[in-house]
């Protein structure tokens, strides 16, 4: 009992608030694994524009760390969880910065007059993964925290987009049009050939790396309504989770062996039914809780807000 009112509460809230997130428009809207501080990162317009907030996993000590009059998004927390990388337009266009994780120290990462956006803090801590439109189309760049050491990692005409960098560190993922449809990619953290993960002709969306970074769960409407994958980078070969008539979205993977099936195969998925939200987890066995008024509390908690771990 204990492991599911703590925990699962914890990643149920991430996986709902994945979800909700672009259903009320939320600037950012993308998912990260626990936690070193037990703190939340969010976006949120409540206060007349996009500011960065965090909070405590149940939802208490909402603190507003950015005040100003520009959108600020895409929060992610550093490895360590002293850091937080955001988006904001403050300098009149899109930029990447980094802020102390009580909001003080913030600094500009990035200085270009096109869109730099959605970063990805590298799991080592020295430096975050973005995309950029600065050479005419999305493509996937690094920079050290410091804001040195800026490198273009893609080149490809088509849009690359949404990177994100293996919990081992050696690679890194994204999503590209480049085929004429969203296709999972990966490539060495250091740049070189894209590897092409997720086949067929379907829209494949929102990788996340395995614990072990040797997979990636997304999400992919090839089968004819979306529904959760997994791509394992060795070999190539995907594996369907779910096979639901209702949308099977937003895999998230716990590090914590919540379901007592070992860790680091448990993934976590929402799927639409109706107007409520049911929850999978526990790939080994397929195990799949209907939702509680547990679940249903942290949806109305989590409401309009995106979020990231720290
Ligand atoms: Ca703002
Ligand atoms: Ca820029
Ligand atoms: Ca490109």
């Amino acid at each position: 009992m204990i492991y599911f009112s703590r925990f699962t509460k914890i990643a149920f809230f991430l996986l709902i608030c994945l979800l909700i997130a672009p259903t009320f428009g939320v600037f950012a809207a993308t998912g990260r694994a626990p936690s070193i501080n037990g703190k939340i990162a969010f976006a949120s317009d409540r206060d007349g524009n996009y500011e960065i907030y965090i909070m405590n996993a149940n939802g208490s000590g909402q603190t507003r760390l950015t005040n100003n009059n520009y959108k600020e998004g895409h929060p992610d927390w550093s490895p360590d969880g002293t850091k937080i990388v955001f988006t904001s337009n403050r300098d009149g266009n899109p930029e990447i910065y980094v802020m102390n994780g009580d909001g003080s120290g913030q600094q500009r990462l990035t200085n270009s007059p096109a869109a730099d956006t959605d970063p990805d803090w590298a799991p080592t801590g020295e430096a975050v993964v973005f995309q950029s439109m600065r050479n005419g189309n999305w493509d996937i760049y690094r920079v050290d925290v410091s804001g040195a050491n800026l490198v273009q990692l893609t080149a490809d005409a088509a849009d690359d987009v949404d990177p994100t960098w293996s919990s081992d560190g050696n690679w890194i993922a994204f999503r590209s049009n480049r085929t004429g449809s969203w296709q999972i990619y990966f490539m060495p953290a250091t740049g070189g050939a894209a590897v092409r993960l997720s086949a067929g002709s379907g829209e494949n969306m929102q990788a996340v790396w395995s614990p072990t970074g040797g997979q990636l769960a997304y999400h992919s409407n090839r089968d004819g309504n979306w529904e959760v994958y997994i791509g394992d980078i060795a070999t190539l070969a995907e594996t369907r989770v779910t096979n639901d008539a209702p949308k099977s979205q937003a895999p998230t993977w716990s590090k914590a062996d919540f379901m007592g099936d070992g860790g680091a195969k448990t993934l976590g998925w929402v799927t639409m039914a109706r107007n409520s939200w049911m929850q999978g987890h526990g790939i080994a066995q397929g195990r799949r809780p209907s939702a509680s008024s547990t679940t249903r509390a942290i949806a109305a908690l989590c409401h309009s807000e995106s979020s990231r771990w720290a």
